[in-house]
């Protein structure tokens, strides 16, 4: 294992419930729509535009926007969210997390972020990890987002090493398709139902350890 690609939201840090919150008022504001609880799951590692466009197909109002204003709805979400999200500090790292970077790099083994959000910089510097990662992959560069590889692919190139060397960590299923899609090693972070397709799959990040994703790797 040459190299570890993260997952953010429920891997680093849990700001789902930041981003159903934000969803959840511009849902309520602009389209007069409730939004239902499982949302929050269901949104998981689906891109801002994505996101947008399933809840405006939730509320039966798809073809009713254009582009510029369905672009502007989730602006208006993302100043919401951000809003959130400027309140984080370390405290706000999952368990278990500092412990596994550290671990990490003293293998000598490279950090990667893989996420969707084109705030994980920002959030990384709120939770003060910014400087434990040797970089970051960038949403906007990429085609395709999860469950397709590209974003994986990306993360494994910005560290130069083969994603078959390396070890994905996701708490959602289209990331973990997406992982095995990129042909790294997947490592699952909740439910093995959820995330039966995994490699391996630990019920919460305490769980995280070197020896853990180690012997993912090797299986
Ligand atoms: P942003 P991940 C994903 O993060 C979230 O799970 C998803 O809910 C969100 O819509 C997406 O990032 C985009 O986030 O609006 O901040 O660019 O799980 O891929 O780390
Ligand atoms: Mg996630």
């Amino acid at each position: 294992m040459q190299g570890v690609l993260f997952d953010l939201d429920g891997v680093i840090t849990d700001t789902a419930k930041f981003h159903f919150k934000a969803w959840s008022r511009l849902a309520k504001e602009k389209l007069n729509v409730e939004l239902p609880k499982s949302f929050e799951s269901d949104l998981k590692g689906i891109s801002r535009l994505d996101s947008m466009n399933r809840i405006l197909k939730f509320a039966g109002l798809e073809a009713q926007y254009s582009d510029a204003e369905v672009n502007q709805f989730a602006q208006a979400k993302n100043e919401l969210y951000l809003n959130e999200i400027s309140k984080l500090t370390q405290a706000d790292i999952l368990p278990g997390i500092e412990n596994l970077l550290d671990e990490l790099a003293a293998n000598g083994v490279k950090l990667s972020v893989a996420s969707a959000s084109k705030n994980a910089p920002f959030i990384l510097e709120k939770l003060g990890l910014r400087q434990q990662f040797d970089a970051i992959a960038n949403p906007a560069k990429v085609n395709h987002g999860k469950p397709a590889p590209d974003i994986f692919i990306e993360a494994a190139n910005q560290i130069h090493v083969d994603p078959e060397q390396c070890v994905g960590i996701e708490d959602a299923k289209a990331g973990v398709e997406a992982i095995k899609a990129a042909g790294a090693t997947a490592v699952g972070v909740g439910s093995t139902m959820d995330l039966n397709e995994a490699d391996v799959v630990v019920a919460d990040t305490s769980k995280l350890t070197y020896a853990v994703l180690e012997e993912a790797f090797e299986k």
